[in-house]
């Protein structure tokens, strides 16, 4: 089964919150925000601005009713500046307008006197100068210490990873209505209703009971609307509050892309030791984590970080160090991966410079390190259900690792100035929040008399597919056609205390709370069509394809039939249901426990080529066997893995984000920001499900899919580090993503002392 949006969307009849239709007396927000990086405020003069007509309205800090901190983990945000800047793009004052061009001209006739300071854009200088938003976070197993001594090849490095912007679709919007005088409902497009809630309740001094937030569906989030769409939210239920009338915020791109968060960029410094033959003995590590201005959900990401930084391999001795460093830029924030894949780029990076003064091809040390049934993680976990070995194993027998290899050596023996170089990339992904307690979602659902199905649920629809999924759940459970099943929006006052839809769990966790709620009604119906067929209590009664069967055999009755008798005879016909991940726990103090219900495993080989005249390369293929449990929609798991790897290969490959010393972006539209089109993508994507993989932990033995394929993309890295070796085979790779063309280009032809065999540079 499809997308169910796809038709709608196809159609442009899908309502995103920009098309609702909004009353005349609507106004329209714009907002003035900092040029600076860090300055502190002598004066903010609104005198032109307010004088032009149609404006009603400036507000600034001090017009904020409630409090003026929208910070969720650390309480470190503000929603206006008050006396500081500290990010080129903190919001400083907001315009309330008749039109929104009248809002774009007064804004612009606002004047702010800062006095400029010192801007800090580096996470290592962050670091040296003490802005550390949380104290250093440690994960460690073994013994670090004593384990050196055992190695018999040990080597050490640095990385860095560049940050991502989220480019989806819908930029950051938002509306917001004033209810009878007392409270507020807001439109926003958020991946979490109840985050919104909360801080617009906080600024507005409201209890959360008197602020509605619905969201109908939004244009993607990638995790860029898991916290950063509070703001927006805020901003236009603080105008909507104060004048009385709906307000309206629509940031336009280029505001969007030089304001907003993004993915964190990282610096990282490695020492990996090995025994002779490649076995990982220890492993040790320090990652600068740029968080920008403040923490929004850095603290988590930086957790990930450390859960993740083993990747897909056994370490018995580990010790992770985690840094998060506040800078003078936008403050970054969960983007797909949440610091996963910071983490296993450098752990990668790692065994390929082991491998490299070892000798041998990388593979050799991944395939051997991989994790098998009962190694314990570095968090105390035990890798339950493991297939990390057996994907690796079905690639090689589908694909044939070795043919492969041999055709690129064959390729590359007969081509001077075209290099092809593969790579293999395992992954590992963990399943939950690592906030145990977000681990939990409810639903709504109502049948209604006619036999037609509501439900309201925990989780936003954002292009990945949970309302399809939601639906087949439902269907499933009643044995009735899909077409009764209606996915209501997100509404905080259908279903409260949500967790944000992220963590790759909505269907995880919305979908076994549906499971619940639809088999307790269920039960009602059955227990009412029983009594209806004149059945003994032990008959055995059941639907299927919307016919009830008892005993195995087909009765008079329909759905329709027992859903209208049940309502007559005054069974309840609706039920709330809640789901609360079981088992899963974490000691902050140790930094041990069982953090995840399961974990996702897969493995990908990468095929590059490099036009080594040029710097500029292909992604010929990207082959996978991934483990998705027991999907039960295909369509949508290819469909995320496929938009999953792609995400990850642009962020490793081209997605380049340049601010300058002054803290300025430079990379603020797209035609100087580049992200994967069709012709980049890669030529050709193959992913096949392990066979005969389940997970008692998913829906139907699913496994979640949202995040975890864009890490096979940091494969394309390796890939194409391999493609340059075979070009200058002594040269040495220096671990800085992304690998643009220009940084190809340099790299090939720089001058070094070693000695390269290659006639262009002889
Ligand atoms: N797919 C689409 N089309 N649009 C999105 O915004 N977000 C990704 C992923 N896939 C996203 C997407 C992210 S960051 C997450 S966490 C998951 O979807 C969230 O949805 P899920 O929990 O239903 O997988
Ligand atoms: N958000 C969050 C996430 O708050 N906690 C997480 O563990 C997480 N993981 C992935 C994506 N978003
Ligand atoms: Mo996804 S980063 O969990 O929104």
């Amino acid at each position: 089964m499809v997308n169910t949006d796809l038709t709608k969307h196809v159609r442009g009849e899908s309502i995103f919150i920009d098309d609702i239709p909004v009353p005349v007396n609507t106004v329209y927000l714009s907002i003035l925000f900092s040029p600076l990086a860090h300055g502190k405020i002598k004066k903010i003069i609104l005198d032109e601005a307010i004088k032009v007509p149609g404006v009603k309205k400036i507000f600034t800090a001090k017009d904020i009713p409630g409090k003026n901190q929208i910070g969720g983990i650390v309480l470190d945000e503000l929603l206006l500046a008050e006396d500081e800047v500290t990010y080129v793009g903190q919001p400083v004052a907001v315009v309330a307008a008749e039109t929104q061009l009248i809002a774009r001209i007064a804004r612009n006739k606002i004047k702010v006197e800062i006095e400029k300071l010192k801007a800090i854009t580096d996470p290592r200088e962050a670091f040296a100068a003490g802005e550390l938003i949380i104290p250093p976070k440690i994960f460690s197993s073994g013994n670090i210490e004593t384990a050196w001594k055992d190695c018999d090849v040990i080597v050490d490095g640095t990385t860095e990873t560049g940050g991502q912007e989220h480019i989806y679709m819908e930029t950051q919007v938002s509306l917001a209505f004033p209810i009878d005088g007392e409270g507020i409902k807001i439109f926003s497009s958020t991946q979490g209703p109840t985050v919104v809630q909360r801080i617009a309740a906080r600024v507005l001094d409201l209890p959360m009971n008197k602020v509605e937030v619905d969201v109908p569906r939004i244009g993607g989030g990638f995790g860029g609307k898991e916290d950063q769409a509070n703001a927006w939210a805020a901003i236009t239920a603080l105008a909507a509050f104060n004048l009385k009338c709906p307000a309206k915020l629509v940031l336009p791109r280029e505001e969007d892309i030089r304001v907003t968060g993004k993915r964190h960029p990282y610096s990282s410094d490695f020492k990996i030791g090995l025994d002779k033959d490649g076995k990982i003995l220890a492993y040790e590590f320090t990652f600068y984590q740029n968080a920008g201005a403040a923490a929004d959900l850095s603290p988590a990401i930086l957790d990930r970080t450390l859960f993740h930084a083993a990747n897909s391999y056994f370490i018995p001795n580990l010790k992770a160090t985690g840094l998060c460093c506040r800078t003078n830029l936008p403050p970054n924030t969960a983007f797909r991966g949440f610091g996963g894949p910071q983490g296993m780029f450098v752990i990668e990076a790692a065994i390929f410079k082991a491998a490299q003064t070892m000798g041998i091809e990388p593979d050799v040390i991944q395939q051997k390190n991989l994790l098998k049934e009962g190694d314990s993680f570095h968090y105390g976990q035990n890798a339950v259900n493991c297939t990390a070995r057996l994907c690796w194993q079905s690639l090689d027998s589908k694909f044939q690792i070795k043919e492969i290899k041999d055709s690129i050596a064959k390729f590359n023996s007969s081509n001077t100035l075209l290099k092809k170089g593969m790579a293999l990339m395992p992954i590992c992904f963990g399943i939950s929040f690592t906030n145990t307690f977000m681990n939990q979602a409810s639903v709504l659902v109502h049948i209604y008399s006619d036999g037609s199905v509501g439900i309201s649920s925990a989780a936003v629809e954002m292009g990945q597919g949970i309302n399809a999924k939601l639906r087949q759940i439902a269907a499933k459970i009643f044995s009735v056609e899909i077409s009764r099943i209606k996915i209501e929006s997100s509404n905080t006052t259908r279903v409260a205390n949500a967790s944000p839809t992220a963590a790759s769990s909505s269907t995880d966790l919305n979908g076994k709370a549906l499971l619940i709620a639809c088999n307790t009604l269920l039960e009602r119906l059955l227990k009412s069509a029983k009594e209806d067929l004149n059945l003994k209590e032990n008959s055995f009664l059941e639907i299927k394809n919307e016919i009830v069967y008892s005993n195995g055999n087909p009765t008079k009755s329909k759905w329709i039939d027992i859903v209208n008798s049940a309502f007559l005879k005054r069974v309840n016909l609706s039920t709330q249901a809640q789901y609360a991940t079981p088992g899963i726990y974490f000691d902050k103090e140790i930094s041990k426990g069982n953090a995840f219900a399961y974990h996702v495993y897969g493995t990908a080989i990468i095929e590059t080529t490099l036009d080594c005249l040029r710097g500029i390369y292909r992604i010929d293929s990207v082959k996978v066997v991934h483990d998705f449990g027991k999907s039960f929609n295909k369509q949508i798991d290819i469909g995320q893995a496929e938009g999953g790897i792609v995400q990850g290969l642009g962020w490793i490959t081209i997605e380049d984000i340049i601010f300058d010393h002054e803290g300025k972006l430079a990379t603020n539209s797209f035609s100087n920001y580049k992200i994967p089109d069709i012709h980049f993508a890669p030529e050709e994507m193959l992913i096949l499900p392990l066979e005969n993989s389940t997970n008692p932990s998913g829906v139907f033995n699913s496994k979640a899919i949202g995040e975890p394929p864009l890490m096979y993309g940091i494969g394309v890295f390796f890939a194409l580090a391999n493609a340059m070796k075979a070009f200058r085979p002594n040269i040495n790779i220096s671990f800085s993503a992304p690998l643009t063309p220009e940084k190809v280009m340099l790299k090939l032809y720089s001058r070094s002392k070693e000695k390269s065999s290659n006639y262009l540079s002889q």
